[in-house]
């Protein structure tokens, strides 16, 4: 190996150890059970359902802040989805409608939970189809804990209570 091939060979390793290092960075900490966590909040149970390219995807996840100071869900994002929403269900009569809300409310001490019926991810103009089995990155934007990205997965079509789409 000539001086010149092996400072190649050392620049490619330390590329690759930088790269590496950057990419456990930028997914954050991936603690027990599945949880994701952003500062003091604790991500946990992120879930969609399969869907087809161009429809409407959903997210539901449940986030934790064990911290003493709110915080609050501002924004999602994914390269998955043309834009993304933050929504809520809201009792029209008899009917459920979906309604944009501009951020979540983290409450201290307290768990918030995404979930069918209630508090969700809208994902609008989808990219590409969900499949069932596979997973899809989603960038959540928190006011205080700044921004991480947890994978939801995709769970069956059919399971209800998510209406209106
Ligand atoms: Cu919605």
């Amino acid at each position: 190996m000539t001086t010149t091939t092996r400072r190649a060979a050392i620049g490619a390793a330390l590329g690759l150890l930088a790269a590496a290092t950057a990419t456990r960075t930028a997914t954050a900490q991936h603690a027990g059970h599945g949880a994701t966590e952003a500062g003091a909040l604790r991500i946990s149970a992120p879930w969609t359902r399969a869907a087809g390219q161009g429809g409407t995807g959903v997210g539901y996840l449940a986030i934790r802040n064990t911290g003493s100071a709110p915080d609050r869900l501002v924004s999602a994002r994914s390269a998955a989805a043309r834009a993304m929403e933050l929504h809520t269900h809201i009792r029209d009569g008899d009917v459920m409608r979906m309604r944009p809300v501009e951020a979540i409310d983290l409450p201290p001490g307290q768990e918030v939970r995404l979930q069918p019926g209630g508090l969700h991810l809208m994902l609008i103009g989808l990219t590409a189809p969900l499949r069932q089995g596979e997973r899809v990155p989603v960038t959540l934007v928190f006011e205080r804990a700044g921004e991480v990205t947890v994978d939801l997965a995709i769970q069956a079509a059919g399971a209800r209570g998510h209406g209106g789409h």
